[in-house]
């Protein structure tokens, strides 16, 4: 086994012993002969310390607590000529993992080092395959809130929303909007779907844009969005400007429009979202029925 070992040993006899027998065991080796040398400096790459606990300046065993919780994932093998048991078991519950007394054998002292770097190595290991984990499950979490064809959020999210609206404050005041495009049916039927599809992608990167960190939009059904709003922010603007966005967009060198109806309500439970989306869905109703193109409230 081979690895990058520091060495914190005043006593020139003992550093130059350890060192010259790690590198001869093809370890890399930088030897250093007081704690204050290396508190200033990253120790990331290296896989093993060796500390001398008695050391001018600072100790040794306070230098393995400030290590051991800056690098908990760094061994540290502490060396002592302390023969009484008190500073060991100080070393150990410090930070060291384990200590090898002087005089050492150098043969358990490799035997020690290759333990402690075995427990690392799989360490390294778990927390490697717990990053994967982690970077999966953040992957799979995404696709399962997340509309796949235009990326706003889907339905599913809409009550997890609301459960992390309510876990800060007790009752929230937001503003809804349902947004439904106008005769889609025709669009889809005199375009094709895949047009169809398009819009809806663009319908959706208009309302991120205006939306901006202001709320969230989520695809409520085929071609029907949901918008909420935070309180502080000017909803009816905000709808207003997609409306105007979407009627003024020519990416398909025909007209598109939408509707939009409006409303707002204090929530303080996940029942009331479904009252306030149906206000805003009469809304719609309103828009749809005074011409289209319109945003009602
Ligand atoms: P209105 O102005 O009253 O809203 O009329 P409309 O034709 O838009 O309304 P309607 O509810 O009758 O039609 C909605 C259409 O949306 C029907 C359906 O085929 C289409 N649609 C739903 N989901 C999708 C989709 O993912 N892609 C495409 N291209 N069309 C979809
Ligand atoms: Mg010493
Ligand atoms: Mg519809
Ligand atoms: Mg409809
Ligand atoms: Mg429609």
């Amino acid at each position: 086994m081979t690895g990058r070992i520091l060495i914190i040993e005043d006593s020139m006899f003992h550093g130059k012993v350890l060192s010259d027998m790690l590198i001869e065991n093809k370890y890399q080796v930088k030897w250093v002969r007081s704690g204050e040398e290396v508190l200033s400096e990253s120790l990331d790459n290296y896989d093993l310390v060796l500390i001398d606990l008695i050391l001018p300046g600072i100790d040794g065993y306070s230098l393995c607590e400030i290590l051991k919780k800056e690098y908990p994932y760094l061994p540290i093998i502490a060396i002592t000529s302390i023969t009484e048991e008190e500073s060991v078991s100080k070393a150990l519950s410090l930070g060291a993992d384990d200590y090898i007394k002087k005089p050492f054998s150098l043969v358990e002292l490799l035997a020690r080092i290759n333990v402690q770097l075995r427990t690392r190595r799989l360490q390294l290991e778990l927390i490697k395959k717990n990053n994967e984990l982690k970077i999966a499950y953040d992957k799979i979490k995404k696709m399962a809130i997340t509309d796949m064809l235009t990326g706003a959020y889907n339905r599913a999210y809409l009550r997890e929303y609301v459960e992390n609206l309510l876990q800060s404050s007790s009752f929230v005041d937001i503003n809804c909007f349902l947004i439904d495009i106008d005769n889609f049916k025709k669009i889809n039927d005199t375009y094709g779907h895949l047009i169809g599809d398009e819009i809806l992608k663009r319908l959706v990167d208009i309302c991120k844009r205006n939306i901006k960190d202001n709320g969230i939009i989520i695809r409520f059904g085929g071609e029907e969005f949901l918008g909420i709003i935070y309180k502080e922010a000017d909803a009816y603007k905000i709808a207003e400007n997609i409306r105007d966005e979407c009627q003024k967009d020519c990416s398909f060198g025909f007209v598109w429009t939408v509707s939009i109806g409006l409303s707002k309500g204090i929530i303080t439970s996940e029942k009331d979202i479904e009252f306030i989306i149906k206000k805003a869905d009469d809304m719609l109703y309103e828009a749809k029925k005074s011409g289209k193109n319109k945003v009602k409230e």
